[in-house]
């Protein structure tokens, strides 16, 4: 095996944009107010993206809504969001930070959705729109990747008005038949990205002490996030990887808490990394840390670009 002598270079293009590191936070925790985002603008991360926004401010679901375990995060936090103007406006200090900056954009029907992405149409500092189709705690609003044709017709009305670079978050799918309906509905329309995946929706954690659930909202039900999401994101990550145009990046985001994590959700096809759980746990020095992790590990096997071993996950033959 060969060893490589200079850094490995973590360079990425997501959406025709270039990062200087594939790593960065997920749209969800610590990235909802100009603190949080400064934070992250400041950190190692390659890229800043924004809470979802959804068009008027959101205080969100009653607390406690997010409880950490050995393993990973439920959380029912229901979109709390300063509102959709306030990420508008904040693209300017984004750009001061010197990378790009995503706006995450989860609207509560498709006006909400439209009204939000035509607006950024001409928003200079803002390098492209993560869609959230997956958000699993709002009371009485199934998440729309989950229905198909709803997905279809979101997308063919968002893209009479984007004009910048779109991609969208989905779900965990868990039946092979829905992969190929989703990534049926996503090749129809031209996406950017596709970020797999949100947290595991509906998950219920227990405090066997108190025989009580740990989380407020939905009788205790919260999306799964951290180590026991990983091999489900691999799958999403994987699946989507060879179902989706070759043009279309896959994001990854799921169990993310060091190097050889990143190195897997890489090797499953995503062309960047996002940050969620682990960032909620350690604060923004994760990004740095994962990055020097994932780097040692590519100076070890002799990879010196993330693309020499990007999706070339191997199968065993028949
Ligand atoms: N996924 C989301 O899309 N949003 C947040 N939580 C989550 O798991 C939220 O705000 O509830």
């Amino acid at each position: 095996m060969t060893v490589s002598q200079s850094a490995p270079s973590l360079s990425t293009t997501i959406a025709g944009i270039s990062l200087e590191t594939c790593i960065y936070n997920a749209s969800g925790p610590l990235c909802a107010t100009e603190e949080e985002l400064d934070v992250i603008g400041k950190s190692a991360a390659g890229a800043i993206l924004s809470k979802s926004a959804t068009l008027e401010y959101r205080e969100g679901n009653p607390q406690p809504r997010y409880y950490e375990t050995s393993w990973g995060s439920i959380n029912s936090m229901g979109l709390p969001n300063e509102g959709f103007e306030y990420y508008a406006n904040y693209a300017p200090k984004a750009a001061a930070h010197g990378k790009p900056y995503i706006i995450s954009v989860s609207g509560m029907g498709y006006d909400d959705n439209t009204k939000m992405i035509e607006a950024l149409a001409d928003n200079e500092n803002v390098a492209a729109i993560e869609l959230n189709l997956s958000c699993p705690n709002i009371p009485g609003k199934p998440q729309a990747g989950y229905d198909f044709e709803q997905s279809r017709t979101l997308l063919e009305k968002v893209f009479e008005v984007v004009r910048l670079p779109l991609g969208v978050k989905l779900p965990p799918y868990f039946d092979i038949p829905h992969f190929e309906m989703m990534a049926d509905v996503l090749n129809s329309f031209p996406i950017s990205f596709a970020t797999c995946i949100n947290s595991i929706g509906n998950g219920l954690v227990i405090d066997t002490e108190k025989e009580c659930v740990v989380i407020r909202p939905k009788q205790g039900f919260g999306g799964i996030g951290g180590d026991f999401a990983k091999p489900t994101a691999l799958a999403n990550v994987r699946k989507f990887y060879t179902l989706l145009k070759d043009d279309v990046d896959i994001i990854g985001v799921g169990g993310i808490k060091n190097g050889m994590d990143a190195f897997e959700h890489i090797l499953c096809g995503a062309g960047a990394l996002q940050i969620g759980t682990q960032f909620m746990r350690e604060g923004a020095d994760c990004f740095a840390r994962i990055a020097n992790e994932l780097q040692d590990i590519m100076r070890q096997k002799g990879y010196s670009s993330i693309d020499e071993f990007k999706g070339k996950l191997k199968d065993m033959g028949e």
